[in-house]
């Protein structure tokens, strides 16, 4: 299915909310790396300011762009919104990144690399051995543990199903009707991995060093583990039953 093409224009997309700490400098950097790379910032109503903050970039930055929701409606949605304007504005690709620096902008050559003979590609914590920094042993166990427990329900053979910095073709979005998306946290990144993986696309994991945040607040939660945890049965049920394709696989 990849098409081999060097990817001419990137949208990194950013969702933030109370970030205002890290965009300054994230901006910056993303911005330096590669000039076929622009910025969608996913802004939730941040009560920090950092919608306006971004907004100020823009006034100078044509690569910046901005998506201002009114209230935190979490990581899914954000995402299938910047997709789509990333499918609308006819970008090659479209990155999931997070604004905290937990993602290192410096890999993003390595995904534009990787995507031309690709339709998406993960940044994997855990592809040779446990590249992830400062978590405590709790929450390491439970994401190294959440990755068996969905390879295993799930039958895709990845290593890190979980992970959000991400690459995807956006002609492989294209086949996607995301409205019927509805997870938002971990699960969001499943349910997408699950269904490229369904449409016989090719996946890559490359090795990526996981930084746990410096600055601003964490907004993990329960909830976010229960979702995941139920989602993969679904997805697995649908496929067997031939409904997976029917729901979010119109064409
Ligand atoms: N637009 C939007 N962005 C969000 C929302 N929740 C989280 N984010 C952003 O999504 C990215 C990932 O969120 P994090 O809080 O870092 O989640 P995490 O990496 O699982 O947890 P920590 O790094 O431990 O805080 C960050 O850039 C957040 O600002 C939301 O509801 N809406
Ligand atoms: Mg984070």
């Amino acid at each position: 299915m990849p098409n081999h093409a060097v990817p001419q224009r990137a949208l990194v997309i950013i969702p933030t909310y109370n970030e205002i700490e890290n965009v300054p400098t994230l901006v910056h950097q993303v911005l330096g790396i590669d000039p076929r790379v622009h910025i969608l910032f996913v802004d939730d109503g941040s009560p920090d300011g950092t919608g306006d903050y971004i907004r100020s970039v823009m006034e100078t930055e044509p690569r910046v762009q901005l998506l201002q929701r009114p209230r935190k409606m979490g990581l899914g949605t954000a995402y299938c919104r910047g997709f789509e304007h990333a499918m609308a504005q006819g970008y090659d690709v479209a990155m999931e990144m997070d604004a905290d620096f937990s993602h290192n902008p410096a890999m993003i050559p390595q995904f534009l690399k990787e995507i031309e003979d690709a339709d998406l590609v993960i940044g994997s914590r855990y592809v040779r051995g446990v590249n992830v920094i400062n978590w405590p042993m709790s929450r390491l166990l439970l994401s190294y543990f959440a990755n068996v427990y969905s390879r295993f329900v799930t039958g895709m053979p990845l290593h890190d199903g979980t992970g959000g910095y991400k690459c995807f073709r956006t002609d492989v979005l294209r086949k996607i009707d995301l409205s019927q998306i509805r997870s938002n946290g971990y699960s969001f990144q499943i349910e997408m991995n699950f269904l490229v993986w369904s449409m016989g696309g090719v996946i890559r994991e490359i090795p990526i060093v996981f930084e746990e945040r410096h600055n601003g607040v964490s907004k993990m939660s329960k909830n976010i583990i229960y979702e995941a945890a139920g989602l993969v049965w679904k997805l697995r049920f649908s496929k067997m039953f031939g409904r997976l394709k029917k729901r979010y696989l119109p064409a």
